[in-house]
């Protein structure tokens, strides 16, 4: 531990506020995660991931620069990984989950700006998040107007900022767009990085992003089953540690969880009665360590069986294409995926509400509850449409609209109690 706190005090960490954070974090997660029953062995490798989520990831990221490898952070599944990868970089998830330190971050933003912006900049501030100091790039973009917005507040703050700029509609126009920004971000890359992308490093990327994906999404298939095999907390901390994890170890360690999952089905071992209320979430992304509403949720009855949300399917649910034999074809592959993502910035954006209504189906949902941040008014706005749609098709829905204090816990509770009692039929 003192190594690290070496390392810590390096990267220029307030150590104590440090240390209370870590220790508000570890408790938190005794008690919503290790207080779980019936949970699977190989949750004890994410467990553990998260115990040195500052510790040993931090120690692998400086040993890589060490060897002359960069680190490149994001807080939009907008940003590609494999064209990070295949300039031998390392992607880390800059997006935080927990209010801390608002009261410096409303100094620099305003109070009406959504929790996750706020957090972001509260831990930046605070100068308690390693990876951001760890950071030779931190890639902005331009998605919803408080983060494009706040890029500008932050640029003086770190090494170097990067924006892309994405567009806002799913034209041709838009896609051209799209790969103008993709291919400067390549060339930004190159130049911080000192390496060139060749079709092997590329494709190489790829694979790596690819087998991730498919390995999250054979998780998501396996909680079709009746009883779910594994818990939606549990889910979501596997769809949050995606972003911070070593790819391959990721997930090498999914695959060994999904073998573990797929022998409970077949004894029909899960983690709720058969036949118990499941509903899955939808709307804005659940960065770590915002855990508040599946606790609610899967500790008043009811299973969380699919997550539409970019810490989730919206972020996972395409694989890119290999076909082809130049860089520029791999290039065109990854817009093809990317350009596909369902983002409420999008308008009209019919394919998230499609997406949501497929899950709904599939995993056998008996209702949706429909996650915004306040303040985040592209979810917001869209849940208005989304609700009336999916009530309209017969699907239950709860909107529902929170931040990350622990001030509406109760009320909360209340709700999705009453909402789980409307499904249970
Ligand atoms: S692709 S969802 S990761 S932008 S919650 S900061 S939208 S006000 S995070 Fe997102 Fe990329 Fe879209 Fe996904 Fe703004 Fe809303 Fe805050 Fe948000």
């Amino acid at each position: 531990m003192s190594d690290y706190k070496q390392m810590w005090s390096e990267l220029g960490l307030d150590l104590n506020a440090h240390d209370a954070l870590l220790s508000v974090l570890s408790e938190a997660y005794q008690n919503i995660f290790l207080a779980q029953k019936m949970r699977p062995q190989g949750m004890k490798y994410f467990d553990f991931v998260m115990s040195e989520v500052h510790g040993l990831r931090i120690k692998e990221l400086m040993d890589a620069k060490a060897e002359g490898r960069i680190v490149v952070g994001s807080y939009c599944v907008f940003v590609p990984e494999e064209l990070i990868l295949a300039v031998d970089g390392i992607s880390v998830g800059l997006c935080a989950g927990a209010e801390f330190n608002f009261e410096g971050a409303e100094q620099v933003l305003p109070r009406n700006l959504c929790a996750l912006i706020k957090s972001a900049f509260g831990f930046k501030l605070g100068r308690v998040c390693p990876y951001i100091e760890a950071c030779d790039l931190v890639v902005g973009e331009n998605t919803c107007d408080g983060k494009k917005k706040a890029y500008e507040v932050l640029s003086p703050m770190v090494k170097d900022l990067y924006i892309i700029d994405l567009p806002q509609m799913k034209t041709d126009t838009g896609k051209m767009l799209l790969k103008g920004e993709y291919l400067k971000f390549i060339t930004k890359l190159e130049e911080i990085s000192g390496k060139k992308i060749t079709y092997e490093s590329l494709k190489k990327g790829i694979d790596i992003v690819n087998a991730k994906r498919k390995a999250v999404l054979r998780l998501q298939e396996l909680r079709k089953a009746d009883p779910p095999p594994i818990s939606g907390l549990d889910a979501l901390l596997i769809n949050q540690v995606f972003f911070y994890d070593d790819p391959v170890r990721f997930t090498n360690s999914v695959n060994a969880l999904c073998d573990e999952l797929e022998e409970r089905i077949k004894k029909g071992e899960g983690v709720s009665p058969e036949g118990a209320v499941r509903v899955m979430i939808s709307g804005c992304p659940m960065a770590v360590p915002n855990w508040k509403v599946p606790y609610i949720v899967e500790t008043s009855g009811a299973t969380i069986v699919g997550e539409e949300s970019c810490v989730g399917e919206r972020g996972t649910q395409w694989l890119t294409e290999t076909k082809g034999t130049t860089v520029s074809e791999l290039i065109d592959n990854i817009i093809d995926r990317y350009f596909k993502i369902d983002c409420a910035i999008f308008t009209p954006n019919p394919s998230r509400l499609e997406h949501i209504k497929e899950m709904f189906k599939k995993y056998n949902a008996k209702g949706v509850i429909h996650y915004n941040l306040q303040f985040c008014q592209p979810y917001i706005i869209e849940s208005g449409l989304v609700e009336s749609n999916l009530e309209g098709n017969g699907i239950p829905t709860l909107r529902l609209e929170t931040d990350y204090s622990q001030e509406d816990t109760g009320q909360l509770k209340t709700r999705i109690e009453a909402f789980i009692e409307r499904i249970k039929g």
